[in-house]
């Protein structure tokens, strides 16, 4: 199974891929020639995701997972529905932020609607995420299909990548978080319901983000829920699954960049050893 990222951060959810089915065999590439998308114009998003992802199905992966929120919220739609059934037919390539969204309007509050005395106070969910992903509107698109009364409050958060990427220490990056979930408060004007972080790189920071969001604000997890989301979706497509190992599986990593130097920062996106 390929696993697509443009860079480090689909580490994050690869890391809870391997550990939710560790008898499946998982391919994972990084377009670290090419990143970070959350600068690049939408076409050169999707192109780049194409070709990655193509990329793994020459590699003998019949399903991959494009697991960047940017590159799934720019270009995910428009492969599966203009390119894939012609190009690739009996292949899919399935994204990280649909399996955030069910599992967000599965709970409970979420899908009811509100008592007619507090119509007024819609639900609200707050999602931090790069530039290219608000702008898709995918998050507020995917959650209103499912959960139309819920208001979404989004907020960019442009610094965080390069910092994260950059090994910034906590020093530097407390003050930048704290200074996005201040202008989210503002901008929610009250303190939504439930977080998204809606970044692979986030995890990494995801301290940071609890640390400065009001004391025991609910703050939903992408890896997890990308893994379990994937875990149903085989059970329905079999077809879609890699063979199973009777030991824990091989991984492979591949890059379009430098591999030793993506390998050398890799490690602590995957939490072991990435051999590039
Ligand atoms: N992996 C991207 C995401 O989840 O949005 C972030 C990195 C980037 O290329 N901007």
């Amino acid at each position: 199974m390929g696993v697509f990222d443009s860079g480090h951060g689909g580490l994050t959810v690869l890391r809870a891929l391997v550990d939710a089915q560790p008898r499946r065999p998982f391919v994972f590439l990084g377009d670290h020639a090419h990143a970070p998308y959350g600068r690049r114009s939408n076409e050169d998003i999707h192109g780049l995701t194409r070709a990655g992802v193509e990329a793994l199905f020459a590699q003998g992966c019949r399903l991959v997972v494009v697991a960047c929120n940017t590159a799934a919220a720019v270009a995910l739609r428009r492969l599966q529905q203009e390119w894939l059934p012609h190009a690739y037919p009996g292949r899919n390539v399935l994204g990280v932020l649909v399996p955030m969204v069910e599992a967000i309007t599965r709970v409970p509050w979420m899908v009811q609607e509100p008592p007619v005395d507090r119509m007024h106070e819609p639900r609200t969910v707050g999602v931090f995420a790069t530039v290219p992903t608000v702008s898709s509107g995918s998050f507020p698109r995917e959650i209103g299909k499912r959960a139309p009364h819920v208001r979404v409050v989004q907020q960019a958060c442009p610094e965080l990548v390069p910092l994260i990427e950059e090994g910034a220490p906590d020093a530097v990056l407390g003050p930048v978080v704290r200074g996005y979930v201040a202008e989210m408060l503002e901008r929610a004007d009250g303190v939504p319901d439930a977080f998204v972080l809606g970044c692979t790189h986030y995890p990494l920071v995801a301290h940071l983000f609890a640390e400065a969001l009001p004391a025991g604000a609910e703050i939903f997890d992408q890896p997890a829920l990308t893994a379990r989301s994937l875990e149903h979706y085989l059970e329905r497509h079999p077809d879609y699954a890699p063979e199973l190992h009777t030991h824990p599986a091989p991984l492979r990593f591949l890059t379009t960049g430098d591999a030793e130097r993506v390998g050398a920062l890799a490690g602590r996106f995957f939490g072991g050893t990435t051999p590039f």
